[in-house]
């Protein structure tokens, strides 16, 4: 083994990023979201970096993963794997199986999901790690890459002009009606030059949510359109939006919840279902295919385990002639990098990712992305192509470690009881 690859030391650094206050159907986002970012040292010197979701039920797995890597190789992903499932104790995360988590919608949450999502940023980390040592990119580390640039699509949300809470704003205004949501694509358009449109929904009933679609569609004819209740919706109700918008959306993601409604949708309608919801881990994916109920899945790096495990989802998916893109959550610029490299390595990406990024005013990278035409190129410098910005990174570090408690876990419902005390996380369909 080239002792230059072996990890010396490893660095845990949760910081708290601020966050506009953007509707879903669970509520609307804190001021702050908790992120962790993870930097892999290596004996040579090379440092790498990670990001994931940085709530309470990462960080403990995640500490024990960073105690028991030292003097191992960045190159052994494999046996990252095997180490993880021997040190994250599940215990940590036992409290969160079997439930949808309070704020990220990443559908059902448990143990494996965490520790998986924890995996994926020391993957990342070590990957950088890897490419700074040897002078390659990270997308060459993954078979290299088949296009120069990745499309992402803008990300509109319903949302209030400032926090009631903290008061903090942003300069981008409300959007609560149709002609809020086409001003905001149109910045979107205008600033970033993105093509396509997904319209987070399960906010607002849904004849308010399909005038919104409607007006975009106005607005940008002939633009993929989509639309994102993430799981709001009953069956019924699925197919009347799905019948009411079938003319203009390029596809309608998570209408409902569960493999057997999705499943119950897609049989009736023709407007392609995507989803980040109910196939989230290896072992949703059989009885989703088996039974056609997505015909597009939405991979998440961080809870698929990492960008060699999105490149394994993405073959599972062309075998089956189901289509792959990303869906993101509040995310920094390391993780944009990071999605970019996987999506520039995996053939057939025929839907423009999407990203929370332009919501994002703070980072930890010095410089940050740039999308042009709606597109990020796709770095050929030595690993992810991103620096850390010290200065900011403990910045952000020093508001977590202030921080009461209030924000440390993301949650949505908590936020939204500031304005309206009586809310309380759906558990059935809201419509
Ligand atoms: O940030 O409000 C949000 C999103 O709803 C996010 O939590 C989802 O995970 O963006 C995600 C999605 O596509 O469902
Ligand atoms: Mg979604």
């Amino acid at each position: 083994m080239d002792t230059a690859l072996v990890i010396e030391d490893v660095r845990l650094t949760p910081v708290l990023v601020s966050d506009p206050p953007l509707l879903n159907t669970q509520g609307v986002h804190q001021p702050y979201t908790p992120r962790l970012i993870v930097e892999v040292v290596t004996r040579g010197g090379a440092t790498g970096v990670g990001e994931t979701y940085g709530d309470g039920a990462y960080l403990e797995p995640a500490r024990s993963l960073a105690e028991a890597l030292p003097g191992r190789a960045v190159t052994d992903l494999n046996g990252l794997f095997a180490l993880a499932d021997e040190v994250c104790d599940a215990s940590h995360t036992a409290a969160a199986d079997d439930r949808v988590d309070a704020g990220g919608l990443r559908g059902v949450r448990n143990a494996e999901k965490i520790r998986l999502s924890v995996v994926s940023a020391f993957e990342v980390a070590c990957l950088d790690a890897l490419g700074r040592a040897q002078g390659l990119p990270v997308h060459a580390l993954l078979g290299g890459k088949v296009r120069d640039s990745v499309e992402y699509s803008a990300y509109l949300f319903y949302r209030w002009a400032d926090h009631p809470a903290s008061g903090e704003r942003d300069g981008w205004g409300a959007a609560l009606d149709p002609a809020g949501v086409v001003a905001q694509a149109r910045r979107f358009a205008g600033t970033y030059g993105f093509g396509s449109f997904k319209l987070k929904g399960g906010v607002f009933e849904p004849d308010r949510e399909i005038a919104a679609i409607r007006a975009l569609a106005e607005a940008f004819p002939g633009r993929p359109l989509r639309l994102d209740p993430n799981g709001a919706w009953s069956v019924p109700t699925s197919l009347y939006v799905a019948d009411r918008l079938k003319d203009v959306l390029e596809y309608l993601e998570d209408p409902t919840s569960g493999t057997g409604d999705m499943a119950a949708v897609a049989a009736a309608t023709d407007v392609p279902l995507a989803t980040n919801m109910c196939v989230t881990t290896l072992a949703e994916v059989p009885e989703a295919i088996a039974r056609d109920a997505v015909q597009i899945v939405l991979s998440d790096h961080h809870y698929w385990g990492g960008l060699h495990r999105t490149r394994e989802l993405a073959a599972i998916c062309r075998t089956f002639g189901v289509g792959l893109s990303m869906h993101s959550n509040t995310h920094l610029g390391i993780s944009l990098a990071a999605m970019t490299h996987v999506a520039a390595t995996v053939p057939g990406l025929a839907y423009a990712c999407d990203s929370h990024y332009p919501w994002q005013t703070e980072d930890v990278i010095t410089e940050r992305h740039t999308f042009t035409g709606g597109r990020l190129p796709v770095s050929d410098a030595p690993g992810l192509g991103v620096e850390l910005d010290r200065d900011r990174l403990a910045a952000l570090h020093r508001r977590w470690l202030e921080d009461d408690g209030t924000h440390r876990e993301r949650d949505d419902a908590a936020a939204m009881r500031v304005v309206d005390p009586d809310w309380t996380t759906p558990t059935v369909p809201r419509w």
